[in-house]
């Protein structure tokens, strides 16, 4: 038999949250498990472009041990670099994480899932190299898009490292190689299914 997959159990929420209005963090939050859900102007749960996000990260900002349930909106913004550590989309809204810095930026997704995305799961608007590790995503179109519409373009760089992939499957990663995008991908377990799109 093929060797288990290495991910990590789901989390268990400690307490429901709804979101009203999107909530801005900076500095180190940790939500200790707690489930956000979207609630009237976030209780969006289709994919009309324009939702605001559940959470809006500062730049520098780090969110962890956070779940959002459904509906997600927009998940969670990122205006420059940032990091997420251990967060959860149980149900992926219009997309899970949007990131939007500049040139240097740098983020982070460590740790963590997403399931039942429509289509895209982190999207990448702003410049700069996102790093998606220890990561497991399941029921999805794509895990990453480098924006190929956004009104400023850039090169944009990914780095997947150490995720396990379970059927059913969308693709990995999209890319701009127009723009010089580059992804740089190792230590994938695809799981339930022979190869990916
Ligand atoms: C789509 C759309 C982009 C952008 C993106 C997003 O890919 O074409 O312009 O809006 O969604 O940020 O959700
Ligand atoms: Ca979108
Ligand atoms: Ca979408
Ligand atoms: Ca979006």
């Amino acid at each position: 038999a093929a060797p288990a997959a290495p991910s990590v159990a789901w989390p268990k929420a400690t307490v429901d949250k709804p979101v009203t209005a999107t909530i801005p963090v900076s500095g180190t939050v940790d939500g200790g498990n707690a489930r956000y859900f979207g609630s009237g102007a976030l209780g969006g749960d289709g994919q009309d472009e324009g939702q605001d996000p559940l959470f809006k990260l500062a730049d520098g900002a780090v969110l962890k041990n956070v779940i959002l349930g459904a509906p997600a909106a927009d998940g969670i913004h990122c205006s420059g670099s940032c990091t997420l550590i251990n967060v959860w989309w149980e149900n992926v809204g219009e997309d899970a994480a949007t990131f939007k810095g500049g040139a240097s930026a740098t983020y982070t997704v460590d740790g963590g899932g997403a399931k039942g995305a429509d289509d895209k799961v982190f999207q990448h608007n702003g410049g700069g190299t996102l790093t998606i590790k220890n990561f497991q995503v399941s029921d999805f179109g794509k895990l990453y898009r480098s924006c190929g519409n956004c009104s400023t373009q850039h090169k944009r760089a990914v780095v997947v490292q150490n995720v396990v992939v379970t059927a059913p499957v969308g693709s990995l990663v999209g890319i701009n190689q127009n723009f010089g995008d580059t992804a740089t991908i190792s230590k994938v377990t695809v799981v339930g299914k022979k190869s990916l799109d």
